[in-house]
């Protein structure tokens, strides 16, 4: 929590200048859902939200802000989960979410341009009513926008088919912090003409450019979809069996692991039923997609997996909801146990069910009232780590956690990046050499050190 920060009326006035007073949002009770983080462990203090309604607007908010050294936080949709996008020093909050436009879908390209502040799910609304998809997605779709996937290089439910974000991204538009503009948006898939710097403002979560409108490849939409649980005994044989499957099912699409508390604490937050009969230590949901009915594939595969304890197959589309519940809902029930502390790391694959087994240990060890809660992108080597029952700033688990995951080989953020909530804990995973690399990097394309200056960097 920040003081109460304030801009002078006069820079009020500029800036109601570049996009009119309605989009200039300085009064205290509508600033308040801006500057409060998804979770609510995080609330930071903005003197005003702007909202531009396009590049040019954009453009002029930045000039403005270089001129008076004003620090930015540019946000979309506010699902982010490591205090990245919410005003933690007082920052200006420049909001994308006006620049929302949908371009036509590119039939002969499988591309499509958006402005940055399209959501998620807008943008694969778009692509399904053209005959395509557009291959990422998460649990945060309705609100989360496609400047903030490409800000986070958000991962999602589909990586293991189709990559994340950055494999998504054909070229960009964004206002940089020295002010200039630069649109690639032609969509040429094959363009080796100097850095790829759509790539490079991939996952720089506002700290070089705030970006504007981004061409996405799209890829085939597969009609037919089979989606099943399969129940184990331990995370070892989860993992075993993804492995295994993966070879087995070209078309896999999820591989997400859950485990039984898990589960048990979302079927009571929403009141669903236990998805089998005797419950079990682990289950893995997978979903694979085809351009045929994939049953008899997944039925072989399945059967193939000689540690499984049970499975269920969906069988309409009731179920398929259903079983995605038990994984995606783990966000929302957290939420009713407090403001649980997130941690979203991979490790690889050989050491994932040996961090399972032992990360609670390790957290009871420094927080003994704890409780920590895992699932994830299993398929990835992606585990989210929640700790309930601490206080929003005792960090204790989190550096015990992040520690463990470093010992391993791991990274300590898989797909949310590393906002304020990480950033103390970067050097675990980056040498000097290369942090010192970042930030020349952010001195070149941000020389006042406005956008977002108080992430990422220890
Ligand atoms: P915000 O929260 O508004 O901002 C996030 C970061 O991006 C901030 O640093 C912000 O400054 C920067 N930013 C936002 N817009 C721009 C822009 N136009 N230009 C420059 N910088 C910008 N993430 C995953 O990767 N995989 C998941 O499976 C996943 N599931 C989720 C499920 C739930 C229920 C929730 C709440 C979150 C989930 N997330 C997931 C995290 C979050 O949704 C993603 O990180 C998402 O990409 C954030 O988008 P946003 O528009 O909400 O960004
Ligand atoms: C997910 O995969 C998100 O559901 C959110 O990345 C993870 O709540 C979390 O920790
Ligand atoms: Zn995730």
């Amino acid at each position: 929590m920040v003081a109460e920060p304030a801009l002078p009326s006069t820079f009020i006035a500029e800036l109601t200048d570049i996009v009119g007073e309605r989009d200039v949002i300085t009064d205290s009770d509508l600033r308040s859902s801006y500057e409060l983080d998804w979770t609510g462990r995080f609330r930071g203090a903005t003197p005003a939200i702007v909202r531009p309604a396009d590049t040019a607007q954009v453009a002029a908010i930045v000039a403005l802000c270089r001129r008076d050294g004003v620090a930015i936080v540019a946000q979309g949709g506010n699902t982010g989960l490591v205090a990245g996008g919410v005003p933690m020093a007082g920052e200006l909050i420049v909001s994308l979410r006006r620049i929302d436009t949908l371009g036509e879908v590119d039939l002969s390209a499988r591309q499509i341009t958006v402005g940055a502040g399209a959501t998620l799910a807008a943008v694969r609304s778009a692509a399904d009513a053209a005959g395509l998809a557009y291959a990422v997605d998460l649990g945060a779709r309705d609100s989360a926008t496609i400047g903030g996937n490409i800000a986070t290089n958000a991962g999602g439910l589909n990586l293991i088919r189709y990559g994340g974000t950055r494999e998504q991204l054909v070229g960009i538009e964004a206002v940089l912090g020295t002010g200039q503009t630069i649109s690639h948006l032609g969509g040429l898939i094959k363009d080796n003409t100097g850095y790829h710097l759509p790539s490079l403002l991939c996952g720089s979560e506002g700290t070089l450019g705030i970006v504007t409108a981004a061409r996405l490849r799209l890829v085939t939409r597969h009609d037919h979809r089979v989606t099943a649980l399969l129940a184990f005994a331990d995370a070892r044989t989860a993992v075993e069996s993804v492995r295994d499957l993966r070879t087995r099912l070209d078309a896999l699409e999820s591989a997400e692991i859950v485990l039984d508390a898990g589960v048990r604490l979302v079927c009571e937050a929403f009141q669903l039923r236990l998805p089998f009969a005797d419950p079990h230590p682990a289950y893995v949901l997978i979903e694979v997609a085809d351009s045929h009915d994939p049953t008899d594939e997944v039925a072989a595969a399945v059967d193939a997996q000689s540690a499984m304890l049970d499975a269920a197959v969906a069988t309409d589309d009731a179920q398929r909801t259903l079983f995605w519940r038990y994984r995606e809902d783990h966000t929302l029930a957290l939420n009713t146990l407090g403001k649980p502390h997130k941690l979203d790391v991979t490790l690889p694959l050989d050491r994932l069910a040996e961090f399972i087994d032992t990360v609670p240990t390790v957290v009871r060890g420094v927080a003994p009232h704890a409780q920590t809660w895992l699932f994830g992108h299993v398929g990835d080597g992606n585990i989210h780590v929640n700790i309930s029952g601490v206080d929003a700033d005792d960090e204790t688990g989190d550096d015990a956690v992040l520690g463990y995951v470093a010992s391993l080989g791991g990274s300590i953020s898989a797909e949310h990046g590393i906002g304020t909530a990480k950033k103390r804990w970067l050097h675990l995973c980056r040498s000097s050499a290369e942090i010192d690399s970042m930030r020349a990097i952010k001195r070149a394309l941000d020389p006042d050190n406005i956008l977002n200056p108080n992430v990422l960097f220890p």
